[in-house]
């Protein structure tokens, strides 16, 4: 209790209070205006390619460290993992193939979203499947890049 009432006479006084209370409010208030992600919308079709619509090849570009919603649906090629993934989408640095952490992910049948951070290293990246999904899993793959 000795502690205690010194700690209160010493150490706290209204004015310290007041601007711990401000900063807990600016806080929370900066966690509300979090910025919303970017949305790109991918197909990972059945004929074991990535598409996206308006675009003759698929490629991503973002900002480094951007946030970004990967909003990927998916369609059967002709084999699937047991787990039911039908394909995969891993992201891997270009010139050493590299995995980039966090940038892994199963796809199953229809609409999923993946909220992520895009790499702090701007460059060439590389979206690979993960499921051996078809005879023609090898070339699906697309271009990423992360620009400064
Ligand atoms: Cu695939």
């Amino acid at each position: 209790m000795t502690k205690m009432r010194s700690f209160l006479g010493t150490g706290i006084n209204l004015k310290m209070l007041a601007a711990m209370l401000l900063l807990a409010f600016s806080c929370s208030w900066a966690q509300n205006a979090a910025p919303t992600p970017r949305v790109i919308e991918i197909l990972a079709d059945h004929d074991s390619r990535y598409k996206m619509e308006g675009r003759k090849q698929p490629m991503i570009t973002a900002k480094a460290g951007e946030l970004i919603t990967l909003r990927i649906t998916a369609k059967k090629a002709k084999n699937l993992n047991r787990d039911g993934s039908i394909h995969g989408f891993s992201l891997l640095r270009a010139k050493d193939r590299k995995p980039v952490e966090d940038w892994d992910f199963l796809l199953k049948p229809g609409v999923q979203e993946f909220t992520v951070v895009a790499p702090s290293e701007p460059g060439e990246y590389v979206v690979v499947c993960t499921v051996i999904c078809s005879q023609d899993h090898e070339g699906m793959n697309m271009r990423f890049l992360v620009v400064p």
